[in-house]
This record gives structure tokens, C-alpha cells and sequence, in this order.
């Protein structure tokens, strides 16, 4: 991965060093975009769909107010990359039942017996018990790597050292395991096989026996993009519900491995970074790509642009007529974030502050004051149940004691708020009105 973190961050380093960017410039950068990631072993058609977006969107897109068409680009590139490894967010790796079963699949030297090591280790962190139960019977030695592997890591253990029946070795360690009340039991298997037919077969009957709540196939990163045959391969067989992406520590190949498993539909969950039993990460797509691009400094332009969106969204959803108190809070949510940037933030009618401080006020310290009232607006919000923020009619006085209370202001305090709604609702449907007035008038 050293390789492509450096080339990116060369690349994000070139495009700040531009005066600007014209034509030539944007398709250099476009270009030197497919180069890396080419090198990384990623499709050409993903290649391709990327580069192609960022440019559309380069050329059609205003970069919001505050950003630089350069911070933009970069900003293009980090949401393509994102977009192609899944999208935002970090995938649930919450156990949802005790005892939960994980069963690990994949084929030989994928890095399933290290894996399951880690494994252990990230849920006994959680404070979740933990057995891990060892079914290769083909592996010289896979009992004692996984029964090493479970003490470091402080995980139960069950194997079989002589025994050449996975199913029944499956079967006594089930029993062991439920017997010491795991929470999660994780399954390892034989990677080891005559041929490729026999390892999914005899997966299939692990699983038909196990009945595990999770399918995990551990791939080798250094594969690069052939991962998606051989996600496709073993779908065929079992159902497959996340991957682990080993050893991308250890390969250029990392790009290729990560874009063509999402290609095929699966769900990268892990990927493991070492061959240490804590080399062990969650995936999520955002920090991947940030840590990528290497943009610790541009997570700050990443949430101001993001902010701006949402906002122009909300903006959106006003102006179709839908406004709420749910509508209100999205509001002011994002009027937190984005400060004196807010367009937001000028509709807020100063007369809605304390009437001594109107005049005399500097910017600054009205802005402090508003951001003191939207603060106490915020834990207002908070303290309505969902049917008041959607119909806020139904706000009565004892309505309005109660969340007051459980808000820590003032029914006063309150009533400023619904005072503040009512504002806007007038308003909105003034512009509406008046919008209406003008289409009949130039025949709309
Ligand atoms: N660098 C690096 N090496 C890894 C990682 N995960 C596993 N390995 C190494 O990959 C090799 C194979 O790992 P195993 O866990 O034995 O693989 P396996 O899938 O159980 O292999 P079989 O049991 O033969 O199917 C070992 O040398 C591990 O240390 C990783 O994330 N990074
Ligand atoms: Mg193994």
C-alpha cells in the first residue's frame, strides 16, 4: 500500500502546487489518476468510470463558496474513490446473538488461521468470550498454529490433532464451545486441498453442519484484481456474508483487490495489515481513502464541503414546502458546522435576539450569541419526541413545560423557538406565493 499512498499524495501535492487549473492541466491530472491507479492492478473499466465522473463532474459542478477549484478536484477525487470502494461508512461488525458462528473460508495461505487469531482478539477486546475451533485435518501443524495462536490471544480453543473427520472434529468442538458458554464461536478451515472443487465442497458441508450466522472468506490482497473470480467462485457454493482482505500490508496490489471484491457484491468488512495477531482493521471506505490520499489536513475542507451539500438540501426540502421541526434541526445542525459560512445562518432574522444587544453587537459577538441560542434550540429539539418535531401543532402548553424541563430552559425559551418556526413557515409560503404570482405573469 506504501506505493500507492505515496503516489497519491505526490499527485494531491502537484495539483496544490498549480496556479490554476485549465484544460491541459486537468486532463495531466486525470491522466496521472488512471496511471496510479492502473498500478494498482484495478479494472480498466473502474478505472475509467472514475476518471470519467471526477471530469463530468469537474465541468459541471460549481465548487461550493470557500473552496478552490483545486481543493475541488481533489475533493472530486476523494468522493469517486470512496464511491468505488463501497461508500461511506464503516461496515456494523456488531455480534447480533450469543453464541454467534463465524465460519472462515478461503483457499490455501489466504491467511485464514492468522485471521482467525485476529479475529479473536478484536471481539475479546469487546469483552465478548471467544473460542476458536480448528476443522483442517489436511495442514501438517494447523492444530498447533491455531492452538498457539489461541492462548496468545487468550481465546478458547477445541481441535483434534489425529483426527481425519472435519465434520466430527466440527461437531465435538460446537458441543465444547456451547458447553463454555462462547459468545462467538469462529470456525477455521482447511484451505489444503486435492483440488479447488474438493475445498468447496467440503466448505459446503462445514457450513451444512455448522449453520453459522456469518460466511467470512479471507482473501489474499496480492491478488489484485483476481479477488472477484475468487469471490465469485466461492459464492457458488455458500452464501457469502463479508470478506477479510489479508496481507494488504504486502502488495501494490491493494487498489485491484479492493475494487473488483466490491464489483462482485461482497461486503469487505476486515482487512488485515501485518502478520500480527493486532494487525487487524475495520474497513471503511472514508478513512481508506483519506488515509490514501494522505489528507489529514483536508478532512476539514471534506466536512465544510459535505456540510454545504446538506445544507443546500435542506434548502431543497424547504423550499418543496416540507418544513417541520425535523426540518429545523437538520438546520441548525448544520449551522453548527459550518459557522459563518452559512447561508443558512443569514436567513436567522436578528430579531430573534435579545432586542439591548441588536445594535451594539459586532459581527462576532452576535455570532457567538446566535450559536449560544441555537446551542439551547438544539437541546430543545432533543427533548421532543418525533411526533411533536413532525407536527409541532400539536405543541400545547403542558407539551411545551415538559420538554422545557427536559431541555434545562425556560418555557419562554421554548415558545422563542415555535416562535421562530412559525417565522419561517410565513416566509416560505410568501416566496411561494410570490413565486406562483410570477409564473402566472410570464405564463408559466
Ligand atoms: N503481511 C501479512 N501477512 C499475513 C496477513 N495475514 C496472514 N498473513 C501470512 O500469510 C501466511 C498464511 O497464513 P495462514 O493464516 O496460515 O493461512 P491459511 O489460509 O490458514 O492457510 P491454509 O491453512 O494452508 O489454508 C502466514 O505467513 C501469515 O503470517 C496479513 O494481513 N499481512
Ligand atoms: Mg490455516
Amino acid at each position: 500500500m506504501k506505493p500507492l499512498i505515496d503516489a497519491f499524495t505526490n499527485l494531491i501535492a502537484r495539483i496544490r502546487g498549480l496556479n490554476y487549473i485549465d484544460e491541459a492541466t486537468l486532463k495531466e491530472v486525470l491522466r496521472e489518476i488512471q496511471r496510479i491507479l492502473l498500478r494498482a492492478d484495478v479494472s480498466a473499466d473502474v478505472v475509467s468510470s472514475i476518471t470519467k465522473t471526477i471530469e463530468e463532474r469537474f465541468r459541471q459542478e460549481r465548487p461550493p463558496e470557500g473552496v478552490t477549484s483545486k481543493e475541488f478536484l481533489v475533493y472530486l477525487l476523494y468522493q469517486e474513490l470512496v464511491k468505488a470502494l463501497g461508500g461511506e461508512g464503516a461496515p456494523s461488525v456488531d455480534i447480533t446473538k450469543r453464541p454467534y458462528k463465524l465460519m472462515l473460508i478461503g483457499v490455501e495461505g489466504s491467511g485464514k488461521t492468522t485471521t482467525a487469531a485476529k479475529l479473536a482478539r478484536f471481539y475479546i477486546r469487546r469483552n465478548l468470550r471467544v473460542g476458536l475451533i480448528e476443522t483442517d485435518v489436511y495442514r501438517p501443524g494447523a492444530y498447533y498454529q491455531l492452538k498457539q495462536l489461541a492462548e496468545k490471544v487468550n481465546a478458547l480453543f477445541y481441535g483434534e490433532e489425529n483426527s481425519r473427520d472435519p465434520l466430527s472434529i466440527l461437531r465435538h468442538g460446537l458441543e465444547y464451545m456451547q458447553r463454555n458458554k462462547v459468545d462467538l464461536v469462529i470456525i477455521d478451515t482447511a484451505g489444503r486441498h486435492r483440488n479447488e472443487e474438493e475445498l468447496l465442497k467440503e466448505a459446503r458441508a462445514i457450513y451444512d453442519e455448522a449453520k453459522p450466522d456469518e460466511v467470512m472468506l479471507v482473501i489474499d490482497a496480492t491478488i489484485g484484481r483476481q479477488a472477484a473470480a475468487q469471490t465469485e467462485a466461492f459464492m457458488r457454493y455458500v452464501p457469502i456474508n463479508s470478506v477479510f482482505l489479508t496481507k494488504m500490508d504486502s502488495t501494490a496490489k491493494a487498489g485491484g483487490a479492493l475494487t473488483s471484491v466490491i464489483k462482485s457484491g461482497a461486503r469487505i468488512k476486515f482487512i488485515g495489515v501485518g502478520e500480527d495477531v493486532d494487525e487487524i482493521e475495520v474497513f471503511d471506505a472514508n478513512k481508506f481513502v483519506s488515509r490514501l490520499l494522505g489528507m489529514g489536513d483536508l478532512e476539514a475542507l471534506i466536512e465544510k464541503i459535505r456540510a454545504v451539500e446538506e445544507e443546500r438540501e435542506i434548502m431543497e426540502e424547504i423550499e418543496e414546502g416540507k418544513l417541520n421541526l425535523l426540518t429545523i434541526k437538520k438546520q441548525l445542525d448544520s449551522m453548527m458546522k459550518l459557522g459563518p459560512l452559512s447561508k443558512i445562518m443569514e436567513l436567522l432574522p436578528t430579531s430573534m435576539l435579545p432586542i439591548q444587544y441588536r445594535a451594539i453587537m459586532t459581527d462576532e459577538e452576535r455570532m457567538s450569541n446566535a450559536q449560544e441560542m441555537l446551542r439551547r434550540w438544539r437541546h430543545i429539539l432533543d427533548s421532543m419526541t418525533k411526533e411533536e418535531l413532525l407536527n409541532p401543532e400539536i405543541i400545547n402548553a403542558s407539551r411545551i413545560r415538559r420538554i422545557a424541563k427536559g431541555a434545562g430552559v425556560t418555557p419562554k425559551d421554548v415558545k422563542e423557538l415555535l416562535n421562530y418556526y412559525q417565522l419561517m413557515k410565513r416566509m416560505i409560503n410568501q416566496i411561494k406565493k410570490s413565486r406562483r404570482r410570477l409564473g402566472r405573469l410570464i405564463g408559466e
